[in-house]
């Protein structure tokens, strides 16, 4: 087979991808399956930045298991049917990965991917390539496409395209273009003028691409199903001309309709540079018009504009059904594939209810937001972790004394000491060699009712006695009646002797800004009682914090009733108690490794060891 003239494609194309594109992948087998190909074209990827390993994909309603090798030299070896490689390897590694598939004789087609490679380098892989009689596609481009047979990577675009396209089965017109995306454009026109696409390749928009429009179009003229030719070039370069002289020595007999686009390079003052690397006229040959021109004077059917592109190619095509040289087939529609999930919600084709739902934090878009406010608002208003605390367990920005009423409670509750439960256990499991996590996590386990846990019961048993007109007194006498303990009242040190300076603080903060506070005033009252009867039993920093919050839900404007009872019942009120507390196990744990402690063990003359007596 000549090497210049061969086929690229067949129905039997086995290709390996180089590159962690499953997207690409994915949308190669899926165009697979609607060509009705016995096997997937791809058949191995190569990866050098993981190991030997498989990758899931969909073939058609089944999932499949493609390996992904981490050498070249692996993959080829165990896969060899493959003889195209689409090198998606970036512009930095598209010029060593080419060059080592070159390596392997049994790769006769090689697609790359990558924009921007170094004209001297593209260079050198054309010389390469050429040597080894290999075929290259690109750089700068999507690949191509052989409807029923082979698709380059992304090329074609998503599925309901290439199904618009009719791209799972071959037409009979071949065009070749140096747009990628162009390409697509010519796979609806040709769709929509003729019996659709036999092969179309985009060869990139570089200065030098590794195969030109004469390769391609001396393929479709030796292709006996290539009936009628599309070129579409642009501005810059000359290579137009080759195909103009090839028109006129006859090594170019079919029909070709021709277009170059870029006409209206003219209308600029200066020269322009379009998108593409090679898209530059140097020269007055170089531009689109003379090379229309030229092209009209070759013999190729040239339209007047882009825009009767395709009512060109059309009439060529009529003729060419009118005389017999092309017999459309009948059309048999192409399997159907799954579509994915995701493109189906996209498209509003589908619902599912949601499994989870959240309605405080959204980090799907460009910014991330905290109840709506994004997080660059957050920061320029100076909201501090008052205002974050209340955007994201209150959906709302909370007035400023609330803001500086929380962060006043995180400060004075961040740390109460080494002998504390919480930070006792913190302690213990450092010692015991344990991460930061998990020492956290002991300590935080601890708080409950007894200890920094009692906000929940102290706000819940308070606002009930508050509510139901319960005087101080009765409350104190109905709890010791009840055999039960007041919740935020008494401290294992703390008394009226010796005071929390904590409760202080914000008890005397709460009654100076909040616009009132009757929960946190019939707290003090009932203080007022159990310190008469016993000097420990005081309004502790539990009691002062639960008390003031429930009153701050309750009388700061911002809640309604019922959203307030709402946060006392789903134990909200603890909340700033384990915040706060964190701050100070995680300072525990990084002092005792800070102070390399070792492993803690009690001391056995703190324990009294108590023995069951008959045994004795
Ligand atoms: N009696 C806190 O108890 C403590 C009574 C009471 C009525 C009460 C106890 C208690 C409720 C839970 C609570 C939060 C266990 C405490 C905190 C954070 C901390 C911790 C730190 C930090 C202390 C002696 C007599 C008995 C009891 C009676 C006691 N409490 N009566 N209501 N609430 N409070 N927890 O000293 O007649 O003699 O039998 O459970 O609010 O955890 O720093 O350490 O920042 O880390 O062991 O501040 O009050 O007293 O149990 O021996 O009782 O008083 O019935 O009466 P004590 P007990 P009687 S703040």
């Amino acid at each position: 087979v000549n090497a210049h003239t061969r086929r690229f494609f067949s129905d039997k194309t086995k290709a390996i991808v180089w590159g962690m594109q499953q997207r690409a992948v994915q949308s190669m087998l899926d165009f697979d399956f609607i060509c009705r190909r016995d096997e997937p074209s791809v058949v191995a990827m190569v990866y050098p930045f993981t190991g030997d390993h498989k990758q899931k994909y969909y073939w058609g309603h089944k999932e499949i298991l493609i390996p992904v090798y981490k050498k070249m030299s692996d993959a080829v070896k165990n896969h060899k049917d493959v003889d195209v490689m689409v090198n998606f390897a970036s512009l930095r590694s598209a010029y060593d990965s080419t060059l080592e598939v070159l390596e392997f004789p049994q790769i006769r087609t090689v697609a790359i991917i990558a924009e921007g490679i170094p004209e001297n380098m593209t260079r050198k892989l054309i010389v390469a390539a050429d040597k080894k009689g290999v075929s290259i596609i690109g750089p700068a481009t999507v690949g191509g496409v052989k409807p029923g047979c082979f698709k380059i990577g992304n090329t074609g675009g998503m599925l309901d395209n290439i199904l618009h396209s009719k791209l799972y089965r071959p037409g009979s017109v071949a065009y070749v273009s140096r747009s990628g995306g162009m390409s697509n454009e010519l796979n609806n026109i040709v769709s929509k003028a003729t019996d659709g696409v036999l092969e179309g390749i985009a060869i990139g928009g570089d200065r030098y691409p590794g195969s030109t429009f004469m390769d391609h179009i001396l393929r479709y003229q030796a292709d006996p199903e290539a009936k009628l030719i599309v070129l579409l070039g642009e501005v810059g370069g000359t290579e137009e001309y080759e195909v103009c002289a090839a028109l006129k020595d006859g090594r170019i007999n079919k029909p070709l309709v021709a277009w170059c686009i870029g006409t209206c390079a003219s209308m600029f003052t200066s020269e322009v540079q379009f998108g593409h690397a090679g898209s530059c006229a140097n020269s007055d040959r170089e531009t689109a018009s003379a090379k229309n021109k030229a092209l009209r004077e070759a013999g190729a059917y040239v339209p007047d504009s882009f825009d009767s592109l395709g009512d060109l190619i059309q009439q060529v095509y009529a003729e060419l059904v009118k005389s017999g040289r092309i017999v459309p087939k009948e059309e048999v529609p192409p399997p159907t594939v799954p579509m994915d999930y995701s493109w189906a919600r996209e498209l509003g084709l589908i619902r599912k209810p949601a499994s989870f739902m959240t309605s405080i934090c959204d980090e799907r878009g460009q910014e991330l937001l905290y109840a709506g406010m994004p997080i660059s608002e957050v920061l320029n208003k100076d909201v501090g972790i008052g205002g974050v605390v209340s955007l994201l367990w209150f959906q709302r920005c909370l007035p400023p004394y609330v803001c500086k009423f929380f962060e006043m409670c995180l400060m004075v509750t961040a740390d109460h000491g080494p002998a504390v439960s919480g930070a006792h256990n913190t302690i213990v499991c450092a010692r015991a060699g344990k991460d930061l996590v998990s020492s956290v996590v002991s300590g935080l386990l601890t708080i409950g009712d007894r200890f920094g846990g009692a906000l929940d019961g102290s706000a819940r048993q308070f606002s009930e006695a508050y509510d139901s007109n319960l005087h101080p007194i009765d409350f104190v006498n109905q709890m010791r009646k009840d055999g039960k303990l007041i919740m935020g009242i008494g401290h294992r040190v703390k008394s009226i002797n010796n005071p929390d300076v904590r409760v202080k603080i914000i008890k005397e903060f709460v009654l100076e800004n909040f616009p009132s506070a009757p929960l946190l005033r019939y707290a003090l009252e009932v203080e007022k009682i159990t310190t008469n009867k016993k000097p420990n039993l005081i309004l502790n920093v539990d009691g002062v914090i639960a008390t003031s919050f429930v009153d701050m839900l309750r009388n700061c404007g911002s809640f309604t009733s019922e959203e307030a009872q709402e946060y006392i019942n789903i134990g909200a009120i603890n909340s700033l108690f384990v915040l706060g507390r964190s701050i100070g196990f995680i300072g525990h744990y990084m002092d005792q490794k800070r102070l390399k402690q070792g492993l803690y063990r009690h001391p056995w003359d703190d324990i009294s060891y108590v023995m069951p007596e008959q045994f004795n």
